[in-house]
């Protein structure tokens, strides 16, 4: 029997565009999957750019409306890589078509979008996930199943620190990341929101928040063009309305503390999304910037050897790494992308919830608000339930 194929339709081809073109273009060179993923259709809001995207990544074709490709009866997976503000509309009228949907992080601006969201892909009986890709690097999987076998033993505490610095220099101009209409929040969704997602993957639910946030830069110059994470300065200057850092401390449902940071203004850290784990038995501790190690303490090695091992994830039997490379031959950002696809084609071939959904997607909104509120208060906000 021939494998049944998935049409893919990609809506945003900037940044994430690349990093999910780059994914589906892959995923099936490397995975045995029990479906084959098609390029089918890359959309964006300049035509000759996005036709110019889809011939240079393969897409079978390209337009510039996404309504379009939600109403066209060969797609299959709505693919969303926009940024924040355009996720629940696409995602609700993708899951009301039909669509399987992937969707960009955070999931939403608002709680109440999220639960729209979530609510229309659980009622359509749509597969649904959003693209917390940091979970899908091997060596953070390895360590959700080293703690889930209990091996560093019951979590105490952890601190979880996204640090970036591309925001330094003051010259550096508007974007739509700097803008509340368009990104909702500043580095507090747009990296909190990883930290979170990892905290709740790896430790547990978190029930409530006490934080703050700052804006250090409140003018710059205007935007001209960017691209990913870089710009040109137009003409003027335009406000920022978003923070550059946020700060909070939680406590988590089954009685573990936290603490997080998320800060574009940390110079030397370029893509510094860091935890570190402590239970009762031992500690795990990872960074993005050194990806592929896991460190691991175990209290019950012996006295003369005891000290953190550094565990190099890429043997053929940790998560993920058996798909790729031998042993050594070490991965990066991208293959986080193409891991999170697998899984998603896998979930729907097998008719299986794909993880995160849009529930656990709700729930890391469910803890930036909570921030949000407390920053209102001056006091400690419970997480609302999902
Ligand atoms: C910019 O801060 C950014 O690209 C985020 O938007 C991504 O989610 C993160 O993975 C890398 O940094």
């Amino acid at each position: 029997m021939s494998q049944p194929t998935l049409n893919i339709a990609l809506i945003g081809y900037k940044f994430m565009g690349r990093a999910h073109s780059q994914a589906w273009a892959t995923v099936s060179k490397f995975f045995d999957l029990d479906a084959q993923p098609v390029m089918k259709v890359v959309c964006g809001r300049d035509g000759a750019a996005v036709s110019e995207f889809a011939k240079r990544w393969g897409w079978q074709s390209s337009c510039t409306d996404w309504r379009e490709v939600v109403a066209r009866n060969d797609v299959d997976v709505v693919d969303i890589s926009t940024p924040g503000y355009t996720h629940c509309d696409i995602a609700v009228a993708a899951a009301q078509a039909g669509k399987h949907v992937f969707c960009e992080k955070p999931l939403a601006f608002t709680l109440e979008e999220a639960r729209t969201m979530r609510d229309a892909a659980k009622s359509a009986g749509v597969k649904h996930m959003v693209n917390f890709n940091y979970r899908r690097v091997p060596a953070v999987a390895l360590a959700k199943q080293m703690i889930d076998a209990g091996e560093i033993g019951e979590v105490r505490h952890a601190r979880f620190t996204y640090l970036q610095d591309w925001l330094v220099d003051p010259q550096f101009p508007m974007n739509w990341r700097l803008r509340a209409d368009a990104a909702g929040n500043g580095a507090h969704g747009d990296l909190g929101s990883h930290a979170i997602d990892l905290a709740r993957f790896l430790v547990g639910d978190i029930a409530e928040v006490v934080g703050m946030k700052k804006t250090f830069i409140e003018e710059r110059p205007a935007e001209g063009t960017s691209s990913g994470l870089t710009a040109v300065a137009g003409e003027g200057t335009e406000k920022v309305t978003v923070d550059d850092a946020s700060l909070f401390l939680a406590k988590f449902a089954d009685g573990a503390i936290g603490s997080f940071e998320a800060t574009r203004m940390a110079p030397g850290r370029k893509n510094y999304n860091r935890f570190e784990i402590n239970g009762s038995k031992g500690s795990l501790a990872w960074c993005f910037e050194d990806l592929n190690y896991l460190d691991f303490y175990a209290t019950d090695d012996p006295g003369r050897a005891r000290g953190f091992r550094r565990i190099i994830a890429t043997e053929g039997e940790h998560p993920y790494a058996g798909a790729w490379w031998p042993p050594g031959h070490m991965m990066g950002y991208d293959h986080t992308f193409s891991n999170a696809a697998a899984d998603l084609v896998q979930a729907i071939a097998h008719d299986k919830c794909a993880s995160p959904c849009f529930g656990a997607g709700a729930k890391c909104v469910a803890v930036l608000e909570a921030v949000d509120k407390s920053i209102e208060s001056g006091a400690w906000a419970a997480v609302e339930s999902i």
